[in-house]
This record gives structure tokens, C-alpha cells and sequence, in this order.
């Protein structure tokens, strides 16, 4: 094979992640874990997505230091900034450039089907922004600025890809070619994850009842507790079945991090009951999570290495944007500075 065919250019990945909480079980399963296995047979670029942390009321001291220990977190989880862009969102600010280029070519019908801002705006009455309107254009920014072409998230993220996806085609129609239109990438198994203590609600890292959530920096104990007090139904087979979200949901989890199956697990358990069912889940998540924590507590003591990798990754992420955001300045028609 000549060097040059050896050397074809990776496809690129884009995604990101709000530093809003410590990461939870299904940030991990549902998109992290994918960002770390892809990244041998991608160009990735991932980033913490602080300006979409504040279209909810967030306390400056406090987001700052979350902000650092997402970008601790994220690394702890295996992204190696050696090896991938990772970055800090309001270290590049192409993409809130972009994004009102791009808000421009997005129609409010659009945005007004978005189902996360009906969530967030039920869940955040007294705080109904713009921002939280305009959020999925910020996020079609994010991945057009990169012309990625392929986004791994849960599935909560799909319809906002969606639109990424139609933001983008409108705009290559109506000004030429100019972005790549990226594609989902959603696990088979745990693209969304439910709370332990409501299993017909997603888990979410910002969510007040912390018993419905796993953390990632949970210790086993506290993991093996909050699968115990799972709550489930009435019934006690290890089944896969209507009306039992809670038990499809340890299912999943279960199946996400031992990578059984449906069958296999029901076989597994055939003739156990819940109790029995819910102390393997927790197991299998503890030692699951065991090596992110140990690193975690590596990497968090040394702020001037993250701070250090921020930087760099700031710096790689314009790079790539600039000269995406002159393009798309040059086809809408903003004069030039010579
Ligand atoms: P918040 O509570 O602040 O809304 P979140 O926990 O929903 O945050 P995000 O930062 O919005 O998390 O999402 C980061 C990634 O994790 C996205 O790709 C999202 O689809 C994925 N994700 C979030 N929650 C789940 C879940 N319960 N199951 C699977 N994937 C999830
Ligand atoms: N909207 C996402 C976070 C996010 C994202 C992105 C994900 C912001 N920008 C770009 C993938 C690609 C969320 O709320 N989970």
C-alpha cells in the first residue's frame, strides 16, 4: 500500500457535555464511553459546554469550579488530550459566533417542538430565557463549526441533532456547500438511562434527588445502596416486560456494563428474586466505575496539568473554527477587513 492511501483522513467527531453536576451512570453509559472508545478511529473534539450550562440559573463560584471538574471528569473517563481536542466551550468563541449566523436560518416552528425546552421551561418556571429557546442552535454551532460528521449521544440528544442536521442542509442549499451534515451515534444498549427512584424519568445530573442518580465518583457502598433501594414492582421475576420500567432499567444497566443480554440476564436470575438481581447490578456498576474514580482522584490534584491541557485544547479547537467561521462570513455577505 503506497503512504498515501495508508494515511486516509479520519472521519471527525464532535459532542459535548454540560458541567452542571457531577457525571452520572447514564452520561457515562449513554455518551462518554462511546467518546473514549472512538477516539483511535476518529479525529474527536470534545468539549464542556459552559454556555449551555447557564441557560439554567447557575452560581458563578460555583460553575467555575464545576467547569474544572467536568474537564477533570471528562479526561478521568479516558479522553486523552493527546489524542483528541478537549476543551473548554467559552474558550472558543466561534461557536456563539456561528450561532447567531445560524440562529438566523433557524425557524422559531422549529424551536418551539423542541421537547428538552418544554422540559426545562416546566422545570425552570421562573426562568423561561431566550437562551433556553435558542440552546439547540448553540449546539448545532458546536458541530457544524467542526463539520463533524458523526455525534455520539444519548438519546435524549436526537432531535436536537435533528435539527443540527436541517440547520445545516438549509444553509448548504441556500449559500452552497458549506457543512458537513453529521450523523447520531446512539448506543444499542443505555442510550437513556431512567432514575433509580423514578424509572419513568430520565437521570440527570442535575436532578434534586440524588438516590435516583449514580455518579460516576459514587464509592460502592453508596452505589450498592442506591441499587438496593431501586424501586421496581410488585412482581419478582427478572423479566423484561410492559409496566416494568424500573426493572428494564436495571436491565439495561446491568447489559451496558457486562454486555449480556436481555436472555442471558434473565437466565442468569431465573429463580432469584429482586433483592439478589439488584446487589449483581450494583456490583457490576461498582467495579465498572472503580478505574474513572481512582483516575479521577489522580488528575483532580493536579490543576496545573488540567489547566495546561485546556489551553492547548482551546487553542486546537479555534484553529479549526476560524477558518469555518470565514467561510460561512464570506457566503452570508459580511464584508471583509483586508
Ligand atoms: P442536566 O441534568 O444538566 O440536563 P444531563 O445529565 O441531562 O444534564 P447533559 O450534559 O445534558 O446531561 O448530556 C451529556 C450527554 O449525556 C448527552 O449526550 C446526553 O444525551 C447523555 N445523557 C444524559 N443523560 C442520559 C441518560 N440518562 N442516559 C443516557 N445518556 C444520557
Ligand atoms: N445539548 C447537549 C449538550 C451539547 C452537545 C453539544 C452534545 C451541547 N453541545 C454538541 C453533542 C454535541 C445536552 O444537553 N446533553
Amino acid at each position: 500500500m503506497s503512504e498515501q492511501t495508508a494515511e486516509v483522513k479520519k472521519q471527525r467527531i464532535f459532542s459535548g457535555i454540560q458541567p452542571t453536576g457531577i457525571f452520572t451512570l447514564g452520561n457515562y453509559i449513554g455518551a462518554i464511553r462511546n467518546w473514549n472508545a472512538l477516539q483511535d478511529e476518529y479525529e474527536c473534539i470534545y468539549c464542556i459546554v459552559n454556555q449551555h450550562a447557564i441557560t439554567v440559573m447557575q452560581e458563578p463560584a460555583e460553575l467555575r469550579a464545576n467547569t474544572m471538574r467536568a474537564y477533570a471528569l471528562m479526561l478521568a473517563c479516558g479522553i486523552d488530550p493527546q489524542r483528541s481536542v478537549a476543551f473548554v466551550q467559552s474558550h472558543n468563541p466561534n461557536h456563539a459566533e456561528l450561532s447567531w449566523v445560524l440562529s438566523c436560518s433557524t425557524m422559531f416552528g422549529e424551536l418551539n417542538r423542541m421537547t428538552q425546552f418544554k422540559d426545562k421551561s416546566a422545570k425552570h418556571a421562573d426562568n423561561i430565557n431566550a437562551g433556553l429557546f435558542t440552546y439547540p442552535v448553540l449546539m448545532a454551532a458546536d458541530i457544524l463549526a467542526y463539520n463533524a460528521d458523526l455525534v455520539p449521544i444519548g438519546a435524549d440528544q436526537k432531535q436536537h441533532l435533528e435539527l443540527a442536521r436541517n440547520i445545516a442542509v438549509r444553509f448548504n442549499q441556500r449559500f452552497g456547500d458549506t457543512f458537513t451534515v453529521p450523523d447520531c451515534y446512539i448506543p444499542k444498549q443505555g442510550a437513556r438511562l431512567m432514575s433509580l427512584q423514578d424509572p419513568t424519568r430520565k437521570m440527570s445530573k442535575s436532578d434534586e434527588n440524588a438516590n435516583g442518580c449514580v455518579y460516576i465518583l459514587d464509592d460502592k457502598d453508596t452505589i450498592l445502596r442506591k441499587f438496593r433501594r431501586a424501586v421496581t414492582d410488585s412482581g419478582c421475576e427478572v423479566c423484561w416486560g410492559e409496566g416494568k420500567d424500573g426493572i428494564n432499567n436495571l436491565m439495561s444497566i446491568y447489559s451496558a456494563v457486562t454486555g449480556r443480554t436481555n436472555e442471558e440476564i434473565e437466565a442468569e436470575f431465573k429463580g432469584k428474586g429482586y433483592g439478589d438481581f439488584k446487589s449483581a447490578v450494583g456490583e457490576a456498576v461498582a467495579d465498572h466505575l472503580a478505574p474513572v474514580r481512582e483516575e479521577y482522584a489522580r488528575l483532580s490534584a493536579d490543576k496545573a496539568y488540567l489547566m495546561q491541557c485546556m489551553e492547548t485544547g482551546a487553542e486546537q479547537a479555534r484553529r479549526i473554527t476560524r477558518r469555518v467561521l470565514s467561510k460561512v462570513y464570506r457566503k452570508v455577505g459580511f464584508l471583509e477587513l483586508k
